[in-house]
């Protein structure tokens, strides 16, 4: 598979590279990284990484993770707090397994963790849980969210509008969405048709429902043309991000395939949103994944690579390192090892 093929590359690859940021934590796997500053610290909410026995395939089955931690820390180049287990799948009624990639909201005194998880069925459904501290524990919700499906949720706040963005196409499912409701049949667009597209919602009152039915994130290239299937390079695989910079709208993605980070840029938060660039060339391992965030002054990137584990793609460590947006609003691409 090609998870295989690209494992066997960075086993050979992990020790010969100079990485330019260290984990920021050692004692644990960590991935897929969601940070925000919430009084005057960084949280960052990732997935917890674990040794499994599941085959390494181009469907995830690796990524065999149960609960989550979160990390946090006030001083970039200081030490980093591990809050230890604030959620197990065994606490989740309504999930079985493959906890993935959340994200983490804040309103009116209330923290969210949003979470992709597989429901009873094998599919996945994204879940809220709550807490009154960033740093958990969350209680979940007994069900996952009505009409929520595939994976990596991530929140933008926007003034008084929460909004949930998610997908993933492969391991994710998107492709078993296309019609509106859940087809075992993968269905893929031609190359030379519209590239499956992440989805985003506005959250209800309570941030525990989808307000609207999820609507497609149009992703354009430079003649305004919806990136196509076949333009791996640029389409969405995975991991959606917003960030707000001098009042444009940022929306990072993984390549999935190809192994970038990408970015593309609207005047709305719901696009449609035109293609720009690279934010990070590849990393050691399979995934690349990430947030963004502004800390006193200065913006970073949280991302992931699979140095610590010698290049096991499914045993991966969360890191950070300064992201630059040049004069002209162009985030200067990151290569993540000297
Ligand atoms: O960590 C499991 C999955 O791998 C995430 O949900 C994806 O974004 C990828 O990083």
């Amino acid at each position: 598979s090609d998870a295989e093929l690209k494992q066997a590359m960075d086993l050979k690859k992990a020790n010969n590279l100079i990485a330019i940021a260290p984990p920021l934590v050692t004692h644990i796997y960590t991935a897929d990284p969601s940070a925000h500053v919430f009084n005057n610290r960084i949280y960052i909410y990732p997935s917890h990484d674990i040794e499994t026995d599941q085959p390494l395939n181009d469907n995830g089955d690796q990524y065999a993770m149960k609960d989550y931690h979160v990390l946090s820390l006030s001083d970039v180049k200081g030490e980093v707090t591990d809050h230890g287990k604030v959620l197990d799948v065994d606490d989740v009624p309504w999930a079985s397994c493959q906890m993935w990639a959340p994200d983490a909201a804040h309103k009116n005194g209330h923290y969210y963790l949003y979470f992709p998880a597989r429901d009873h069925d094998g599919i996945f459904r994204l879940g809220v849980a709550r807490s009154k501290q960033p740093e958990g524990p969350f209680t979940a919700e007994p069900e996952a969210i009505q009409g929520s499906f595939s994976i990596d949720p991530a929140v933008y706040q926007d003034g008084e509008d929460y909004y949930i963005y998610f997908g993933g196409i492969w391991g994710g499912q998107l492709q078993n969405w296309t019609e509106g409701k859940f087809n075992s049949v993968d269905n893929y667009p031609q190359d030379n048709e519209a590239a499956i597209m992440p989805k985003v919602a506005k959250l209800s009152e309570d941030m525990l429902q989808f307000a609207e039915p999820a609507k497609d994130i149009q992703i354009l290239d430079e003649k305004g043309n919806l990136i196509q299937q076949g333009d791996t390079q640029r389409r969405f695989f995975e991991g959606p991000w917003v960030h707000k910079y001098d009042g444009l709208y940022y929306f990072s993605y993984s390549t999935g395939d190809t192994h970038m980070i990408a970015y593309a840029t609207s005047e709305s938060p719901t696009g449609p949103f035109t293609y720009q660039g690279v934010i990070l060339e590849p990393v050691v391992g399979w995934t690349t994944h990430h947030s963004i965030a502004e800390y006193q002054g200065n913006w970073y990137l949280f991302y992931h690579d699979c140095m610590l584990s010698g290049g096991q793609s499914h045993l991966r460590s969360v890191k950070m390192t300064e992201l630059i947006h040049d004069d002209d609003g162009k985030i200067k691409t990151i290569q993540p090892y000297k």
